[in-house]
C-alpha cells in the first residue's frame, strides 16, 4: 500500500503526464495557413491596372506551399511570388500587382486569395471599385462620422455598399429658410434607390422630414427651417431595403 502522499504524489505525476500528452496532441494538429488582406481597404476605388493588392500569411503548425490569387470568382489562382514552401510564416508579408484591365470600368469587383498547405486549404476575398473615388469617406455611418455637404455646392458623390450601407452627412442650415435636399444619379455604375432622413441636431430619433421616392427612385425633401431653429442638420442616406446597392449623388440647394 502506498501512503497517502506517495499516492497524491503518482496521481499528480499522471495528471502532468496526460497534461504533456494533451500538449503534444494539440502541437501536432495542423490547420490551414491564415491569410490577410491588408490592403487596400474594402469597396476601395481602384483606378489604375496594376494595383497593389498586400497582406500577410501565417503557417499553422504545416509548411505554406503558396499563396495564390485570382479575380472573380470563376478566375484561375495564380501564385503570388515569394509564398512558396514556407517552412515557417508568421504574419509574412506579400505583394501582388492585380491586373484588372478587363475588368469593366464603375464596376466592382472580387479578388480572391487563397493560401495551401498540402490538401489544407483557406480561402478569403476581399472586394473593390474599379473606377474613381467616391467624394464620401466612409465609414459615416453614424452621425458622429458624417460626410459634411455644403449648401449650393455640386453634387456629392457616394454609394451604398455593401447592401445596408447607412450614409450620414452634416449641413449647417440657416432659420426660416427653405432648402432642397436630393439624391441624383451618380452618372458611374449602378443608381440606388435611395432614402432620405433629415434630422434637427443629434435627435435621431424623430425625423423632421423623409422622402423615398421623388424622382425615379430617387429621393427629395423640400423642408423650410423654422424660425430660430438653424444649426446643425444631419442627413441619412440608405437604400430602399437591405439588399439593395448603387452608386447616387447627395445636393442640397437654397432656392
Ligand atoms: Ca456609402
Ligand atoms: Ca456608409
Ligand atoms: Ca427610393
Amino acid at each position: 500500500m502506498f501512503s497517502k502522499s506517495k499516492r497524491f504524489g503518482l496521481a499528480a505525476a499522471a495528471i502532468v503526464v496526460l497534461g504533456l500528452a494533451a500538449c503534444e496532441l494539440t502541437l501536432s494538429l495542423a490547420f490551414a495557413p491564415t491569410v490577410k488582406i491588408t490592403s487596400p481597404a474594402s469597396y476601395s476605388s481602384v483606378s489604375s491596372s496594376p494595383f497593389t493588392l498586400a497582406g500577410t500569411v501565417s503557417d499553422n503548425g504545416k509548411a505554406v506551399d503558396n499563396v495564390s490569387y485570382k479575380i472573380g470568382s470563376s478566375g484561375t489562382y495564380t501564385v503570388i511570388s515569394g509564398t512558396e514552401n514556407l517552412a515557417t510564416a508568421k504574419d509574412k508579408a506579400w505583394s501582388v500587382q492585380v491586373d484588372i484591365s478587363s475588368v469593366p470600368a464603375n464596376s466592382y469587383f472580387t479578388v480572391y486569395v487563397k493560401g495551401t498547405s498540402g490538401d489544407l486549404v483557406s480561402t478569403i476575398s476581399r472586394t473593390f471599385w474599379k473606377g474613381s473615388a467616391f467624394d464620401e469617406t466612409e465609414p459615416n455611418d453614424t452621425y458622429l462620422t458624417a460626410d459634411a455637404l455644403t449648401v449650393n455646392a455640386v453634387a456629392f458623390s457616394a454609394q451604398i455598399q455593401p447592401s445596408g450601407d447607412e450614409d450620414w452627412y452634416v449641413v449647417t442650415l440657416a432659420s426660416s429658410t427653405a432648402y432642397t435636399i436630393k439624391t441624383l444619379s451618380a452618372s458611374s455604375g449602378s443608381d440606388a434607390d435611395t432614402k432620405i432622413f433629415l434630422y434637427q441636431g443629434t435627435d435621431l430619433v424623430n425625423h423632421v422630414a423623409f422622402n423615398d421616392d421623388f424622382s425615379g427612385t430617387f429621393s427629395q425633401i423640400g423642408y423650410t427651417v423654422p424660425p430660430a431653429a438653424g444649426g446643425t442638420y444631419y442627413i441619412k442616406v440608405i437604400g430602399f431595403n437591405t439588399i439593395l446597392e448603387g452608386t447616387y449623388a447627395i445636393q442640397i440647394t437654397q432656392p
